[in-house]
């Protein structure tokens, strides 16, 4: 038995004789011909090759060199000029022209958009990736899954995967695939069958009520999702809960041209039987509802409400809703629509009065418990009645999202471990931004700096605690922007309930002009003054614009300080709430259940998927390459490559290294009873390393992500690290 280190990992072949062999950049060191083959053929599996792989000849190994020419690389690591944007760029490219869509930097995948279907989700690749070691295939998301769940099965430890990326890059197809790959490959039994299919239609019906067509995507989230799957000790899927995060209910009344409102409207009145529309008093037709016609684009080619309907309605049976449920429900959603409808006129006392009773006479019958008379003017009652249609859309999507999670709730009590998946509204610029940007922007911004903590800092910071010597790579850290919008007291967030606090006094404007008094001179801040300066591109008297890690956004001030409000939802609070409690402003909420969000997931073990999204017109095949620059310069992408390029790409515990290759060292083989550092070392010296080759760490440990590794650091024994410029040095040896 022989092992094969590679740049990103280890993979263990099956070989007549012991030998190592080195996979490096652009070039397969073979110190055994066979081995040499392995490598060759593990790149060849891209294409549809397969059979020819098998024969070992010189023949095969020069197609498996062109054919490498043209698909790329799958591992970017792999790469001969790993500091070159452009290189990381025709690699993709060349990759994505083959349709072949993922590759990975080591372990971390990137993913971009293919815009069409591609045959790589079929059963047969799933229970092609299922057990198998991670870089034995094509990089898959499925390969991502499989190892996120194997290290979860043998380390009984929790684990999540961070999909990101921005609107439209894949994330929640990605992470409906990784879903579906656990409801296949994992172990079941007739009773558990149920688990798997509520886990799996939570999906059509949180995104029928939470997804919507917009600009940028026409199934876009407009909510944040983390999915947690509970696992139990024999690796069966047996629960799950979800949290979700701030829904943009101000969509359920506006709607920007091209964009939609919530799937279940339009899904209701094209699927809807017609008993049940009678019976909730509407017409089939979407055009006849002020809240869906604002986008002026209720049929979208390609959505298909009448079917989605139906995929829904089945959903909503299996996870548990009763008939009842469901009357509420699509009882409220109708409301909704009616309330729209409504129309006000002014009586002689200038109060508003009801135009047509038609729409309250539905609402009545369907949803509503009682009725309230307020003396309000025309405006005041057009933005009252919004304000109940956004309420009510909010709190029925909460009371969803809560009975899913009670029909997905295992009831038992044994320990169980956790594969949580975070898909999250992608980063989002757009002609007008608003509160719900400035909110979906400042997550994504706190999610990248999640992942520079637990890969770009940690790894180099791990490095300074081990004692082996390091030349920092330079990174853009965003806490600097996540600092400037959630700051106590000092940034955006709090500023803005500083105003909230004021009513009567406090407006947008004056949200701006505190702004520009208290971070006007913040670097990633540009006020309306210095905007010329700064920037060279001028702004409106109500926007302020931040320069966040993706970009630059200009945010309308306009209804910051109403949405953050959420007034009507304050006064029902308030009806409810004890004395003396502490009333929180939205963005302070979701700043709060982010902040715990961030703990929860630095508590586990990561895995990475980034998403690129490949052209803005939704379009198969187009690789648009300057938006994916873009995108791979803001991800981090080539940050990322290097670290793992300069850093030791492969590492172990000393006593599991000694334990996987003690067969290499007679004085090791078959056992050493000295301590593990001391064999690892002989064993070491025997192979013929030399000192600058490897580094043993100080405390000694395999674990060495974020904070809570740092911690078992010092109670573990460290890795052996073998270096990039030992696998390089290895080769010129030979
Ligand atoms: V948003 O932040 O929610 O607006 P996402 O979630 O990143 O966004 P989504 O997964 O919804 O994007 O993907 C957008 C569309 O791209 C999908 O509706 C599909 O039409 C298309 N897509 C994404 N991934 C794949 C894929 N792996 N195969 C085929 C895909 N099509
Ligand atoms: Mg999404």
């Amino acid at each position: 038995m022989g092992f094969i280190v590679t740049s990103s990992g280890e993979r263990s072949w099956k070989g007549n004789e012991p030998g190592v062999v080195c996979f490096v950049p652009g070039f397969a060191h073979i110190n055994h011909q066979k081995a040499g083959v392995y490598c060759l053929a593990f790149e060849l599996r891209l294409l549809p090759l397969d059979k020819e792989v098998e024969d070992n000849t010189d023949a095969n190994m020069e197609g498996a060199l062109i054919a490498r020419d043209r698909v790329g690389v799958q591992d970017f690591v792999l790469l001969d000029s790993h500091t070159s944007e452009t290189s990381f760029l025709n690699n993709l490219r060349k990759r994505y022209q083959e349709n072949l869509i993922y590759t990975y930097i080591g372990t971390l995948l990137v993913s971009v958009n293919p815009y069409k279907e591609l045959d790589i989700y079929t059963v047969t690749q799933m229970q092609l990736y299922r057990g198998v070691n991670f870089f034995e295939l094509p990089p898959h998301l499925y390969a991502i899954a499989d190892n996120a769940y194997r290290v979860m099965c043998s380390e009984y430890n929790n684990h999540f995967i961070l999909i990101s990326g921005e609107s439209g890059a894949g994330k929640t197809e990605a992470s409906k695939k990784i879903l579906q790959y656990y409801a296949v490959t994992c172990p079941t039994t007739e009773q558990l069958q149920i688990v798997r299919d509520r886990l799996l239609l939570s999906n059509p019906v949180l995104e029928a009520f939470g997804n919507a067509k917009t600009l940028r995507n026409d199934n876009s989230s407009r909510f944040g999702k983390y999915m947690d799957i509970q696992f139990d000790f024999k690796g069966a899927p047996v629960g799950g809960h979800i949290l979700s995060y701030l829904i943009e209910k101000s969509r359920v009344v506006h709607q920007n041209h091209g964009e939609r409102n919530f799937h279940i409207f339009y899904q209701l009145l094209e699927g809807g039987d017609k008993d049940l529309l009678c019976w909730l008093g509407l017409e089939r037709n979407p055009q006849k509802y002020a809240y869906l016609i604002q986008g002026r684009c209720a049929k979208v080619f390609s959505i298909n409400d009448k079917n989605d309907w139906k995929i829904v309605r089945k959903a909503f049976s299996i996870i548990d809703f009763t008939e009842k449920d469901l009357e509420h429900l699509f009882g409220i959603v109708a409301s909704v629509l009616h309330l729209g409808n409504i129309q006000f006129e002014e009586d002689s006392n200038g109060h508003a009065i009801i135009r047509n009773g038609t729409q309250i006479k539905w609402i009545s019958k369907v949803s509503l418990t009682s009725q309230v008379l307020s003396p309000l003017n025309v405006d005041l009652a057009f933005y009252a009645r919004d304000a109940v249609a956004k309420a009510i859309y909010g709190r029925t999507f909460t009371w969803l999202v809560n009975k899913i999670n009670g029909s997905l709730a295992n009831k038992d009590s044994t320990r169980k471990t956790v594969i949580g998946l975070l898909d999250i509204y992608g980063f989002e610029v757009l002609d007008t931004n608003s509160f719900e940007q400035f909110c979906i922007n400042y997550c994504n911004e706190k999610l990248q700096q999640l992942l520079i903590e637990m890969t770009l800092k940690a790894e180099q910071e791990e490095y300074e605690l081990e004692g082996i010597e390091w030349e920092p790579i330079p990174y853009f850290n965003n806490k600097i922007i996540c600092d400037l919008v959630e700051q106590k007291h000092k940034g955006i967030i709090s500023i803005l309930d500083e105003e909230c606090l004021r009513p009567g006094e406090a407006t947008d404007l004056s949200f701006l002009e505190k702004l520009e008094e208290k971070v006007g001179d913040h670097a990633h801040f540009v006020t309306r003054k210095l905007a010329d300066q700064k920037t060279r591109k001028s702004i409106d008297w109500v926007d302020f614009r931040l320069l966040h890690y993706a970009g630059e956004v200009t945010y309308c001030a306009v209804g910051f300080l109403e949405k953050n409000n959420d007034l009507l939802y304050r006064n029902l609070k308030e009806v409810r709430v004890k004395k003396g409690m502490l009333f929180l402003y939205v963005a302070t909420q979701f700043k709060n259940s982010l902040m715990s969000l961030i703990e929860i997931l630095m508590s586990k073990e990561p895995s990475y998927v980034r998403c690129i999204k490949p052209n803005e017109n939704k379009e198969p095949g187009k690789f648009d390459d300057f938006l994916i620059r873009h995108q791979v310069k803001y991800l981090g992408l080539m940050e990322h490559l290097r670290v793992r390029r300069a850093g030791f790409a492969y590492r172990r515990k000393y006593e599991l290294f000694l334990q996987r290759y003690k067969s290499l060292c007679p004085a090791t083989w078959p056992h050493w009873h000295g301590p593990a550092a001391e064999g690892v070392e002989r064993l070491i010296k025997h192979i013929g390393y030399k000192p600058e080759e490897y580094k043993l760490g100080r405390h000694g440990s395999a674990c060495w992500r974020g904070a809570l590794a740092r911690k078992e650091a010092k109670k573990r024994t460290w890795a052996v690290q073998i270096i990039r410029k030992f696998i390089n040095g290895f080769i010129n040896r030979k």
